[in-house]
């Protein structure tokens, strides 16, 4: 059952282009180097919606994208095994990642063992100069020294609360919700 509504559109809208202008700041030397890669499902979206902003503001640069696919071994949510490791399923990183400065893109961080796993592939696939982090929400609760270096949205959250996050690419609209388990 819901609790409230933390992103409407518009304001997820707001916080993705910040987290693109952030982006470009942080990374001066340009958007040549850059590489985007989204966690799927909802990662990867955002990451388009990232791709998109940065090609708004730096005069039509697409920087490249790529996907992966981290899921649980039982994909039940509603009976997630905390013993479960994320497993790496696929990659799909047609751009070399050697020499890039990656930038993974979630919907929400929570222990940071998904991203971990993320992090695994990728250097499985050759040496990025850097890594980067970009989500929507962090949730909180981590399990390893993992954090984001661009957040749309702190929500503090209880164990027992979930966040839903519906983009209009998989879902009806976009939004960001707490709900309680
Ligand atoms: P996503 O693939 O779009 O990120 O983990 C599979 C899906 O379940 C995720 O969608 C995520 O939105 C949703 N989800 C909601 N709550 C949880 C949770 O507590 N743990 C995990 N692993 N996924 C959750
Ligand atoms: P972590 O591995 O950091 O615990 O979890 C990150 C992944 O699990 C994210 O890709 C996200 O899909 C999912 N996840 C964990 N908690 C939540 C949550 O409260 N809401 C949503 N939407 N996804 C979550
Ligand atoms: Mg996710």
């Amino acid at each position: 059952n819901k609790k409230a509504n933390v992103l409407d559109a518009s304001a997820m809208r707001r916080a993705l282009t910040r987290i693109a202008h952030e982006i470009l700041e942080r990374n001066k030397g340009g958007v040549d180097g850059l590489m985007l890669v989204g966690i799927k499902t909802r990662g990867v979206p955002i990451a388009r919606r990232l791709q998109e902003r940065i090609k708004d503001i730096e005069g039509g640069v697409t920087v490249p994208i790529g996907e992966i696919d981290i899921t649980l071994y039982r994909d039940d949510l509603s009976h997630v095994d905390e013993q479960l490791e994320p497993q790496l399923n696929d990659t799909n990183l047609k751009e070399q990642v050697t020499g890039k400065n990656v930038i993974l893109v979630d919907d929400v961080l929570y222990t940071g063992r998904t991203v971990r796993a993320a992090m695994d592939a990728i250097m499985d696939q050759g040496r990025p100069s850097q890594i980067q982090l970009a989500v929507l929400v962090d949730r909180g609760h981590r399990e390893l020294p993992i954090r984001a270096d661009f957040i749309g949205k702190n929500i503090p959250t209880s164990q027992n609360e979930i966040i839903t996050v519906g983009l209009t690419e998989t879902d009806q609209e976009d939004s960001v919700s707490i709900f309680e388990k």
